[in-house]
């Protein structure tokens, strides 16, 4: 399929090369590539965009990113700085390329006012955030974003009306030391993203915030981060025993992956599981993606384009879908 659009796909800066081979190190079997293909934007990206049929690519930071800065100063001078190059980079590329921003999550008002100078001064499509916010030197603080304090964040990406992307991020402190260590090919995408990212969505579900927000449109990747395959049990639990005993949000499971979350195929290239998915949850809240470079255009695409769904579900899948959400227009 031709013109597909991804929106789960990371860069990051040309001066953390050393830093980011460090992190291939543990997630990329060659760092040296994952590296070259993560700090490039315009031309090993843009090959394989054309190569495999990806019309438009929103970019991402990597992660843990400006997630792992615990200090909210320095995190908050890493996010604007990130911005700025990843808009510098795809000025002259209005078709290929949109952004999301980077936001340092120390502060809702000043997370608020760097997704309002992003998306005011740069166009950029929304914000893409990787999971808590580490919060101390330990990594035993972390900030969620499931509370009434963050409301005023919330309610900026509304009154934007651009989707906020939860992206998964490394466990840190006492709950890799005690939890993950121990059995640590665990970490990443076999198991603790989806964890940390399941764990913060249904807490913002739980917690209210889309009761608060009910414009509020929130993404998350790798066909849900587990959720799909749980729907009936969360749903049954939530209306059957735990709003009898006291769960005050207004809404059922469904309800809210019906309005406020969609979910990507990055690095989650199953038929059989999308099928389900779309069984699910529907097609109206899929949307395609790759998950690039830590997954390859060869699988995300190969594995798309030869899908055998109906061809509006696969167009819708693979890029109507994302072009209304972000409002890409014709594109
Ligand atoms: C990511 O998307 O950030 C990521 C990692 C490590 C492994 C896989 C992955 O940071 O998708």
């Amino acid at each position: 399929m031709k013109g597909k659009i991804a929106l789960e796909e990371a860069f990051c800066l040309p001066r953390h090369e050393e830093k980011q081979k460090w992190w291939a190190g543990l997630f990329a079997v060659d760092a040296e590539k994952h590296t070259r293909e993560i700090i490039d934007i315009q031309k090993i990206r843009l090959e394989k965009m054309d190569k495999f049929g990806v019309g438009y690519t929103i970019l991402s930071y990597t992660a843990p990113g400006v997630q792992d800065v615990y200090d909210a100063k320095e995190a908050n001078a890493l996010a604007v700085e990130v911005n700025d190059h990843v808009a510098e980079q795809i000025k002259g590329y209005p078709d290929r390329f949109g952004a999301l921003a980077t936001l340092s999550m120390h502060d809702p008002n000043v997370a608020a006012a760097e997704l309002r100078r992003c998306v005011t001064q740069y166009g950029f499509l929304g914000a893409l955030v990787n999971d808590t916010q580490r919060n101390d030197a330990s990594g035993d603080s972390m900030i969620f974003y499931d509370d009434p304090s963050w409301d005023v964040f919330w309610q900026t990406c509304t009154d934007l009306d651009v989707p906020f992307y939860l992206h998964p991020r490394n466990p840190t402190g006492v709950f890799m030391d005690k939890l993950w260590a121990p059995r640590k090919w665990l970490v990443g995408p076999p198991l603790s993203f989806a964890q940390g990212v399941s764990l913060h969505i249904l807490g913002m579900v739980t917690n209210g915030v889309f009761d608060r927000h009910p414009k509020l449109k929130v993404i998350i990747g790798h066909l849900g981060e587990h959720i799909p395959f749980d729907l009936w049990r969360i749903n049954h639990w939530f209306e059957d025993v735990k709003k009898p005993l006291g769960l005050d949000c207004k809404r059922t499971i469904r309800d809210y992956f019906r309005d406020n979350i969609y979910i990507t195929t990055s690095g989650h290239f199953s038929t059989p599981t999308l099928k389900y998915c779309i069984e699910e949850i529907t097609e109206a809240r899929i949307l395609f993606s790759i998950d690039y470079p830590f997954e390859s255009f060869e699988d995300a695409c190969g594995w798309y384009d030869g899908v055998d769904l109906e061809e509006g579900t696969k167009k819708r899948i693979g890029r109507d879908n994302a072009a209304a959400l972000f409002k890409l227009g014709n594109f």
